[in-house]
């Protein structure tokens, strides 16, 4: 990230109110140009599912590969100046959750509402968690823009589908949600959305001929525990990493 003050109070006032911010504070133009080589081949090096690669910054990609960092993904998803941020809003203890690298390819389709916090994430764990989603390439309407539904993230939603059937986390009924109060949010390479967990979100359809990547890094808070009996799947076994601070919870991270 280019060094730059930190949240102001307004910022952070604004993301408790609306869930979702779009700091002024960007990656730098080293790691944008790294987080681009990065995701360009990591998805030609998986071309059966390209669409949601999880956790690049554990070698393989797979959340089994315990304690085994990949040092270049590593770098951007604990970018001190990015944890900075995220300290600011879930405190300085922080553990470096999981993290997606999400492409959508030339007309590729819509990301359903959805929020990331839901019944079988044990929302009791997960509430704090922060995600820093990180635009590869500008990110425009035209190309499959991330859209938020302001103030969602303190609303009840109704969660659609039943756990095997979704492909996605919490898909949420739009007409639950405000869907007319829906923010598409235009990035340019670098620049970032940080929400909230429980924010109501998806995005729109790639109309063009370029791919669209984004990097999204998700973060708990160290100072609560995680109780991995409570999620399901691949999540209970994802390693945990301490990014900052100590853990004063009693965390597993292996
Ligand atoms: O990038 C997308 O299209 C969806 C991202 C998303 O759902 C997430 O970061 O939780």
């Amino acid at each position: 990230l280019i060094p730059s003050n930190l949240l102001s109070q307004r910022e952070i006032d604004g993301y408790l109110q609306h869930g979702y911010l779009v700091p002024n504070q960007r990656l730098s133009e080293t790691d944008v140009e790294t987080l681009q080589r990065l995701s360009v081949q990591l998805v030609a090096s998986n071309p059966r599912a390209p669409e949601a690669i999880r956790s690049p910054h554990l070698v393989a990609g797979t959340a089994s590969d315990r304690r085994t960092i990949e040092a270049d993904w590593f770098h951007i998803a604990s970018d001190p100046n990015l944890l900075d941020i995220v300290e600011q809003l879930i405190g300085p203890d922080i553990i470096l959750w999981t993290s997606t690298l999400f492409y959508k390819p030339p007309l590729g389709a819509a990301t359903p509402w959805h929020r990331d916090g839901c019944p079988f994430v044990d929302l009791k764990n997960t509430e704090s968690a922060v995600t820093a989603w990180i635009a590869v390439f500008d990110v425009m309407r035209e190309n499959g823009a991330l859209r938020v539904i302001p103030k969602s993230h303190t609303s009840g939603s109704v969660i659609i589908g039943t756990e095997n059937e979704r492909h996605i986390a919490g898909p949420v009924h739009p007409c639950k949600s405000d869907e007319s109060t829906a923010v598409d949010l235009e990035l340019r390479a670098g620049e970032m959305i940080i929400f909230d967990v429980s924010t109501v979100h998806g995005s729109l359809p790639n109309y063009s001929s370029c791919s669209r990547y984004a990097y999204a890094a998700r973060f708990l808070p160290a100072a609560r525990a995680f109780d991995r009996s409570s999620v399901a799947g691949l999540a209970r076994s994802r390693e945990l990493i301490l990014v900052r601070g100590r853990d004063v919870a009693g965390n597993i991270f292996a």
